[in-house]
């Protein structure tokens, strides 16, 4: 821990910014050949956020042609238990919706979605379910000021629970406004996820960490990006106790390009780990304050 408190402390709010815009001016780690292909642009929500052929789902491994809305994140171990979807929101109406669901959703152990209040892809997930009568039933467990928890049991061979968290108050290109409710919502996320794996069938043949979660915004690059990197960073924080957002957000980008889209969601990251060192104890309070980040380096 005391790694992070040095390389915090040495790092004032000018640093972050340059750090931010040293990895932003990299160029992606891959190819996109796949996503320009003309039969797959019509699934590309944005023209100018596609996935790495290298690290894109595939949705149909004898037809590897085709395209997914998806880029996996595999931790350091290369391990499938963690692998995060960086998922880009399904093209409602579109075929890409029909994919997602059928082999990203009936996969994944639950969903954190991160997306503001008015652009629910679920009510048209479902709206779609009901007309394609799959037998999705959806349950609104309870909501909460920033979270949207629904379950999911799908009845069309396997009965399965899934549970969508939506952390409703974060708009595109901005950051939640306060780490501590981020936090929280991760926090639900992860309960979630373990809990899934007790619950797993016996037969489980997946990854021994359980199912992948899925995490998507709009574009799956900035609230995804943000999402995931502070995931990766509480979890090698409480696992190794050091964190490293930079090489993070690095390794993050050759698998899901252009992740973590302002240098304020780059800025929330560290204010968020700090936060949560704070509250775990791991850094005292004296130790770190949000006003030193606020100076700049001399
Ligand atoms: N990019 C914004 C967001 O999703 O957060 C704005 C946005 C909102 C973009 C709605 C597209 C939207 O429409 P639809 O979901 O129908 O594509
Ligand atoms: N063409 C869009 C743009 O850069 O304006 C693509 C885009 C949209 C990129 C939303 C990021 C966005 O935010 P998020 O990844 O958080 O949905």
């Amino acid at each position: 821990m005391q790694d992070l408190v040095q390389h915090v402390k040495r790092k004032k709010k000018k640093c972050i910014y340059q750090e931010y815009e040293e990895i932003r001016k990299e160029l992606p780690a891959g190819t996109f050949d796949y996503s320009k292909k003309v039969s797959n642009q019509i699934k590309n929500r944005y023209s100018d956020v596609l996935c790495l052929d290298q690290s894109r789902v595939r949705l149909c491994p004898r037809r590897s042609i085709r395209h997914c809305v998806t880029s996996l994140y595999r931790n350091s171990k290369m391990e499938e238990a963690l692998i995060l979807a960086v998922a880009q929101r399904p093209i409602l109406y579109n075929t890409s919706l029909k994919d997602y669901k059928n082999k990203i959703i009936k996969k994944a152990a639950c969903f954190a979605v991160s997306m503001e209040t008015g652009t629910d892809v679920w009510s048209t997930f479902l709206a779609y379910s009901s007309q394609e009568q799959h037998n999705c039933i959806t349950n609104r467990l309870c909501s909460q000021r920033h979270t949207v928890i629904l379950k999911l049991l799908f009845q069309t061979g396997e009965c399965r629970e899934v549970s969508h968290y939506l952390y409703m108050s974060w708009p595109d290109f901005g950051v939640p406004k306060s780490a501590s409710a981020m936090l929280d919502f991760r926090a639900h996320v992860k309960r979630r996820q373990e809990s899934s794996l007790r619950t797993l069938h016996p037969d489980w043949t997946g990854s021994p960490g359980g199912p992948p979660v899925v995490v998507h915004c709009s574009a799956g690059i900035g609230r995804t990006g943000t999402f995931c990197t502070l995931d990766i960073c509480l979890s090698r924080l409480e696992d190794i106790g050091t964190v490293d957002i930079k090489q993070t957000v690095r390794r993050m980008r050759t698998q899901r390009a252009f992740s973590i889209q302002t240098w304020d969601q780059y800025y929330f990251c560290y204010k968020a780990v700090i936060e949560y060192a704070q509250q775990s104890g791991l850094l005292q309070p004296v130790e770190w304050s949000d006003t030193e980040l606020e100076t700049d380096s001399e």
